[in-house]
């Protein structure tokens, strides 16, 4: 049987180059699949999340910080490459005191910031703007009362500054990502104020200068609650995006359920420097699964490395499954992402864009059907390996942490 090095050699594809591009591209880890979107808060103000809901009731939710982090660091061991953690705000631990949200500072994340520093990874940040009193009604940037907007206003002020904190701390760039609940169940009659007050509101929340912190506004087509009319939708963000400092992100969930995003990546390309990718998987609605190296995934990856793109975007999963082992539906997302990014990066782009130019569309066609069989399991193990990562073996270590979880976190 020929080495998996010579196969891929055979269409021009350099497998060694492929392994160390596709380790070197960061994945940022969003905290809240450890504890169902709850945050830190919960226990001190009693306000449930909003706007969005992990389902199930799998045993071994993590509580407090400390578990998010012991749950990341298994995590961790289990997936290669580079990785950062992305961090809401409603993550800040403030000694159990209630610690408004227009008045967090980089000091209720200093945990975070050691702990970071500690495993060698970079931060990103998410101001909260649902779970909370002043969003129960579906409203904050674009709420009718000004109070409620300048509450908003002041938070996402707050958070740029704690994402320039943690970018002076960490030495890179930190996003901060703008994703607001905002919108109507049924038959508004006024679509046009709230994206008014919108367009305003983030006007003042961008408006200073901050050394290191990325923006980024992220569009929704429908949620819970919010399934006739979303304010933030993706016409509003892509226009808005092009005129502010900050970044579109995409998340793969927020569109029609048989729209997805690989053809959109060329075209935003063309007006953005960069844009954040939210990576995420429906299922008929926005449902949040845990992602898979399934079709949609690698056509995202595939465009990016065809168009010379993998270094414009950045990379985030934003999924939550509380109806399996957490940890483990964590470790399975992340790897599928990895996998999606060395498949596209194993393509043999210049001999199908040579065939494509030449007008031979079958064997173009043929070829890339080819390309499915190729042995991209010796690679991916390979990959793991000079990681130092675990193959499928990690698979055992699920049953060993699921009971020592559920000894330690009975409630
Ligand atoms: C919600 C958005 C948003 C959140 C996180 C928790 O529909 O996708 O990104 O999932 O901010
Ligand atoms: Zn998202």
């Amino acid at each position: 049987m020929l080495d998996a090095r010579d196969v891929y050699g055979s269409y021009g594809v350099d497998v060694d180059q492929a392994i160390k591009t596709c380790l070197a591209i960061p994945i940022s880890i969003h905290c809240w699949q450890a504890d169902d979107v709850v945050g830190l808060e919960a226990s001190i103000t009693g306000v449930d999340s909003g706007g969005i809901m992990a389902t199930g009731n799998h045993p071994g939710r993590a509580r407090n910080g400390d578990e998010i982090r012991f749950d990341l660091e298994w995590v961790l061991d289990r997936v290669p490459g580079v990785h950062r953690v992305n961090l809401h705000a409603m993550y800040a631990e403030t000694d159990g005191l209630a610690v408004p949200r227009d008045e967090l500072a980089p000091v209720h994340f200093q945990g975070w910031m050691d702990w970071a520093e500690m495993q060698g990874l970079a931060l990103d940040f998410n101001p909260t703007y649902f779970a909370h009193r002043l969003a129960s009604d579906g409203f904050t940037l674009s709420h009718s009362s000004s109070g409620v907007r300048e509450f908003w206003i002041r938070h996402g002020i707050a958070c740029r500054r704690i994402a320039s904190a943690f970018a002076a701390r960490q030495g890179s760039d930190c996003v901060i990502n703008h994703w607001i609940p905002d919108g109507a169940k049924d038959s508004p009659i006024d679509r046009w104020s709230p994206r008014s007050r919108l367009k305003t509101s983030l006007d003042e929340i961008l408006r200073e200068p901050l050394d290191g912190a990325v923006d980024a506004v992220e569009s929704k087509l429908f949620g819970l609650g919010s399934e006739d009319y979303v304010v933030g939708s993706f016409e509003f963000y892509s226009q808005y995006a092009t005129q502010s400092r900050a970044l579109i992100c995409l998340d793969m969930g927020h569109f029609h359920p048989t729209e997805t995003i690989h053809d959109k990546l060329s075209a935003l390309l063309q007006y953005h420097e960069r844009l954040l990718l939210h990576v995420s998987r429906p299922i008929r609605w926005d449902s949040d699964h845990v992602v898979l190296f399934d079709d949609n995934l690698r056509a995202v990856f595939a465009e990016l490395h065809r168009g010379g793109a993998l270094g414009r975007v950045n990379v985030a999963l934003d999924f939550f499954d509380a109806s399996i082992n957490r940890v483990a539906a964590y470790v399975i997302g992340i790897r599928a992402t990895r996998k999606a990014v060395l498949a596209a990066l194993l393509e043999p782009v210049a001999r199908l864009r040579a065939l494509e130019m030449e007008g031979r569309l079958a064997e173009k066609l043929a070829l890339l059907e080819e390309c499915k069989t190729l042995p991209f399991g010796q690679v991916w193990a390979q990959l793991c390996s000079q990681a130092n990562v675990a193959g499928a073996e990690w698979i055992e270590d699920i049953a060993p942490y699921e009971s020592k979880l559920s000894s330690m976190r009975l409630s």
